[in-house]
């Protein structure tokens, strides 16, 4: 077994886990190059989903996030970021084995907004499931000044719902409130944070001159069944992929 009693007690509590190193540095630079390849990429039909947003500090037209990356067409991706060890916590925390729901680069260049004060399950998850748990990549050191994420910590949520479906929980900037219930998470490339999809978490705009990415897979139990293809096949129906051209100014939340 990977995880200790401990360490899935405490995830159970707190509703993450971090787990310092869990990539070691050689993947992650190849990891770091293959998201720059990402980054300049004109995907084809069918390929990543790219989104682009006009920073509201800058003004400048940037790119948030890509999805849909893994597959056939980024074996290797899908190779380094789940190796069996990652495979086998999910199936620790969740029970049962893992199936992926959906996963994201977030590039949280220089001048993104914030992404506000959240749960996850909040984002129209309802409709495929029930429960979730993200792996969370470090790909770029995490600190404050380049809009690290904060956690709850205190395990002071709920596994429902706590706001309207697609609402954020504040429109405020961290420290959230109350202060002492949340922590602000600074990692290092290679740490991973496993994490539920109801406790809340966000970030701030990046206001520092580092990009911040990160990398979330989401996965739900194999007995919930496969929902990715229709996730996405709704999700771009409703939210389709943009180009640097057409970026989006004002974005409601979305996870
Ligand atoms: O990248 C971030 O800062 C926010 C990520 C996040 O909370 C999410 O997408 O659910």
């Amino acid at each position: 077994m990977f995880l200790s009693k401990e360490q899935i007690a405490e995830f159970q509590d707190k509703g993450f886990i971090v787990l310092k190193g869990f990539l070691d540095e050689g993947v992650m630079d190849k990891v770091s190059a293959h998201l720059d390849q990402l980054r300049d990429k004109q995907p084809a039909e069918g390929e990543e989903a790219k989104y682009y947003e006009t920073s509201p500090i800058s003004g400048e037209n940037i790119l948030v996030r890509i999805e849909n990356v893994l597959g056939a067409h980024n074996p290797e991706l899908g190779r380094l970021l789940l190796p069996p060890e990652a495979i086998e916590c999910l199936a620790q925390l969740l029970g049962e084995p893992p199936v992926l729901f959906k996963e994201k680069i977030n590039y949280k260049l220089p001048g993104c907004r914030p992404d506000q004060l959240h749960q996850d399950q909040a984002a129209g998850w309802n409709a495929y499931g029930p429960f979730y748990i993200t792996m969370g990549i470090v790909v770029d050191p995490n600190r404050k000044e380049n809009a690290a994420l904060s956690f709850m910590n205190s395990g002071n949520y709920e596994k429902k719902l706590m706001s309207e479906e697609w609402q954020p929980l504040t429109e405020d900037d961290p420290p959230y409130k109350p202060e002492d219930e949340y922590v602000l998470l600074e990692a290092d490339p290679g740490d991973v944070i496993f994490f539920d999809s109801f406790v809340p978490h966000g970030s701030p705009a990046n206001t520092g001159d580092k990009s911040r990415r990160n990398i979330f897979l989401t996965f739900n139990k194999r007995s919930e069944g496969d929902k990715r293809d229709q996730y996405y096949q709704d999700k771009w129906a409703n939210y389709a992929p943009n180009q640097t051209d057409s970026a989006r100014s004002k974005e409601s939340f979305r996870v």
